[in-house]
């Protein structure tokens, strides 16, 4: 079968492999978008990358790697625009959890031209796929990986502490969106003014949990600590110092920034490089 690179049918798409160890993927895209201005990454950094021989179990994740899930072929794939926005604490969590992605690129342009739009279900970005299955709404999304990697807490009353920590992570970050994409300047003082009042509860949640000296709820790593660390370094960006006067989260953002697969991703090119918003604004 002819690749739809080698057809014309994505002129636009591009392949970049960052992995030592991957070898060059010939096919990137397995959607049916024609002269889709997509442009596709295999994100697939060195520290990353992983030797599987052949498909099976893999014993670090626990996963089953079968044809779309093998180093040559990634089974997730990000769909989104050039930006961290909604989508970098899926990505910490996948580089953390030692997993490869495919990252396909939508600029505003092939966003624009409708189709694409037309096509998601919601009319919005990100899409998320994992092989076969097609998901939208970036929490969702985390909480997929949440189960899918045992990030979400040992047993039932954890897991509704992780969901609760998340939909305040997900409040915080609604206003922060807000503030971004539609009153940085009017608006910027005011909030950051407000700032303490919003993140003191994340402050409290780790002071009620082994003294912070240890995850956002239990033990163990989970979804909702990739996307408080997010938003806790978003709004370091905005109001450097804004974290000065909450000794835990401070403490809790360097020790999960120095987890060795996230420290590699966070001062890697893909990420350093990557704008946080769609406005230049930050
Ligand atoms: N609740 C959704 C919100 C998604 C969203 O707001 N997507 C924005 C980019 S971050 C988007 O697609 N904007 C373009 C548009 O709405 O046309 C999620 O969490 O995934």
């Amino acid at each position: 079968m002819k690749s739809p690179a080698r057809s014309g049918a994505y002129a636009k798409t591009r392949v970049f492999v960052y992995a030592r160890a991957a070898p060059v993927l010939s096919v990137v895209c397995g959607n049916k978008r024609p002269r889709a201005r997509v442009w596709a990454a295999e994100v697939c950094h060195p520290s990353l990358a992983r030797k599987r021989a052949r498909p099976g179990k893999d014993k670090a994740s626990g996963r089953f790697w079968n044809r779309y899930s093998s180093p040559h072929l990634p089974p997730y794939a990000i769909v989104y625009f050039p930006v961290r926005g909604r989508c970098q604490a899926m990505r910490m969590l996948l580089a953390d959890q030692g997993q490869s992605w495919k990252e396909e690129v939508v600029t505003m342009e092939t966003w624009l031209q409708g189709p694409l739009k037309a096509s998601c279900l919601y009319g919005q970005l990100p899409k998320f796929q994992d092989g076969d299955l097609t998901l939208y709404q970036s929490n969702a999304i985390l909480r997929h990986l949440g189960r899918s990697f045992g990030l979400y807490g040992k047993d039932q009353r954890e897991a509704a502490l992780v969901d609760m920590v998340n939909d305040g992570v997900e409040d915080l970050r609604s206003k922060y969106i807000t503030l971004i994409y539609t009153n940085y300047e009017t608006g910027k003082e005011k909030y950051v003014k407000e700032l303490p009042g919003h993140l003191k509860p994340f402050e409290t949640l780790l002071a009620q949990n082994q003294g912070g000296q240890a995850f956002i709820v239990g033990n163990q790593i989970s979804f909702a600590d990739y996307n408080l660390l997010d938003l806790l370094l978003n709004h370091q960006v905005l109001a450097p110092g804004c974290l000065d006067s909450f000794p835990l989260l401070l403490a809790y953002v360097a020790r999960l920034s120095a987890r060795p697969k996230l420290k590699a991703f966070l001062a890697s090119p893909e990420h350093v490089n990557l704008p946080i918003n769609g406005n230049g604004k930050q």
